[in-house]
């Protein structure tokens, strides 16, 4: 944990106690200061009382003793509509922060100790991929055998890492919700993937959203950025980060496109990652044989964990070699196993039809599994990327709403997913890929889609460990 400075002794309010706000609890009781916790859910507040953290009620709290109000990302501050409790701090004039804040400017305080080699914090923000990004990033580095723990949007809050070790890097996935209301944001690094549509509603449109992941490199920010320029909006920041075209503290990525420049671009094109700097090309990475990053959207988050690799000083190879024992994140182009030349993807994230459609996209001889409970339009919109399908094995709810969509795709009706994996591995050649991508939520069969990854998983391996065949990844 990373005990919160500056609040010695004073009551700081803490509003929502999911992950965030629970960890945010304990560091500031580490760090002297008097949390305030509160929860709208009475469920929650019941989960935390068990726990021992002592409530206050902030709807009716006097804010003249409160120094700061920490809020947790999930809850609103500005749109679609202020919370009603951050709207009276803000009315009273309390300062409203969020986990990021303290945790920066905490972090800063730690790093004044004496270390061989200051701890560096990289910051990944994005529409997609920052997820596997960060955990890419992460593996890279502990592959590398430098020290390293990850943290922020992708499931601890930022406050739970432990305090950092010499030669550390602390990579952190941050949401437009978390760097919007963050009062420091001071990465070593900072990286923006890509934008595209998300959270509207939360920033009140596209310009507020961009302008919510741009605070992470306001002026004097990180001293590198790593910017995803396959948008106007990427070339834009790049552009206004940098002195001149020539500025090696932005790098430039690419997914798709070459990047001619004079400064310093990571691209990857035709399953080639290539680095160049000063417009010498210094890099070069084969792509299409690492397996746990299959698909352009991947190759976009190779290319910005690589530069931000290459920033912290590791060598082509040594990066390319972590690449290869890449696993993927659970649930998202997971590989789970390979047998007889057959490869087993779990993409239960692929809740809709649009994230299937990145899954399709990224093999070839599919041997689809998808079903559940279906979305508006069904998987109308997946038309174009059947021709990749061998055969689709429907399962849950919508499997016969989603047979009526297929067209000419062969395809059964399993109902689970266990007669799923059993009927697609019984028809699997060498070079087909089984993949669980429902373009469905998985709530008629499962709690929710890690439990339907985790049966597709489980399906997979006892069969492939009867069978005696397989390499478990
Ligand atoms: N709450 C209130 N009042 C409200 C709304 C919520 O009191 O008006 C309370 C809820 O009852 C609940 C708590 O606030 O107890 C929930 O807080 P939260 O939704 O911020 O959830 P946390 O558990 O703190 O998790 C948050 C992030 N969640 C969101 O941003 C919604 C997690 O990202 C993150 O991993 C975690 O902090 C640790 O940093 C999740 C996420 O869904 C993965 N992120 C979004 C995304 O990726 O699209 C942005």
């Amino acid at each position: 944990m990373i005990p919160i400075q500056g609040y010695k002794g004073v009551r700081v309010a803490v509003l929502g106690l999911g992950r965030s706000g629970m960890a945010t609890c304990a560091a500031l009781d580490a760090g002297g200061a008097i949390p305030l916790a509160w929860d709208e859910s009475p469920d929650t507040r019941a989960t935390a009382e068990a726990k021992g953290i002592p409530l206050h009620d902030l709807s009716r709290v006097d804010w003249s003793g409160v120094a700061a109000l920490i809020v947790s990302p999930g809850i609103p501050h500005l749109y679609p509509a202020p919370n009603r409790i951050i709207a009276s701090a803000i009315t009273a004039g309390v300062p409203v922060d969020n986990d990021i804040g303290l945790f920066f400017r905490s972090f800063a305080t730690v790093q004044t100790m004496e270390f061989d080699q200051p701890p560096k914090v990289v910051a990944i923000t994005g529409s997609n991929g920052k997820s596997t990004t960060t955990a890419l990033l992460h593996h890279i580095l502990e592959q590398a055998g430098r020290p390293t723990q990850m943290a922020g949007n992708i499931g601890k809050g930022v406050l739970s890492i432990d305090p950092p070790q010499d030669g550390e890097v602390v990579v952190l996935e941050l949401s437009s919700y978390q760097t919007d209301l963050a009062r420091a944001l001071t990465p070593d690094i900072a990286v923006f993937t890509n934008l595209s549509a998300d959270h509207l509603d939360r920033h009140n449109g596209m310009g507020g959203y961009f302008a919510a992941k741009r605070r992470l490199f306001a002026e004097g920010g990180p001293d590198r950025a790593v910017i995803g320029v396959d948008e106007f909006e990427g070339r834009f920041l790049a552009g206004q980060l940098a002195q001149n075209p020539e500025d090696m503290r932005v790098i430039r990525i690419s997914s798709g496109q070459k990047l001619a420049g004079p400064g310093w671009n990571v691209f990857a094109r035709k399953g080639f990652l290539s680095e160049y700097r000063r417009g010498k090309q210094v890099a070069s990475i084969d792509l299409r044989m690492i397996k746990g990053l299959p698909g352009a959207h991947n190759h976009q988050n190779a290319c910005a964990a690589y530069a931000v690799a290459r920033s912290l000083g590791l060598a082509p190879r040594m990066v390319e070699d972590a690449m290869h024992s890449f696993t993927g994140l659970p649930h998202r182009s997971q590989l789970v196993a390979e047998a007889r030349g057959v490869r087993y993807i779990n993409d239960s994230k692929a809740t809709n039809a649009e994230s299937a459609a990145q899954a399709l996209q990224a093999f070839d001889n599919i041997r689809w599994i998808a079903g559940g409970l279906g979305k508006d339009g069904g998987i109308t919109s997946l038309a174009p990327y059947l021709g990749r399908v061998t055969k689709a094995y429907l399962i849950g709810h919508s499997a016969r709403d989603f047979a009526l969509q297929l067209g000419d795709t062969e395809h059964a009706i399993c109902e689970t997913m266990d007669r799923a994996v059993a009927s697609a591995m019984a028809d699997a050649q060498p070079g087909d890929v089984v993949l669980l991508a429902p373009a469905a939520a998985s709530f008629d069969q499962f709690a929710d889609f890690e439990s339907r990854g985790q049966a597709f998983i489980d399906a997979v391996r006892t069969r492939l460990t009867d069978e005696g065949t397989g390499h478990e990844q």
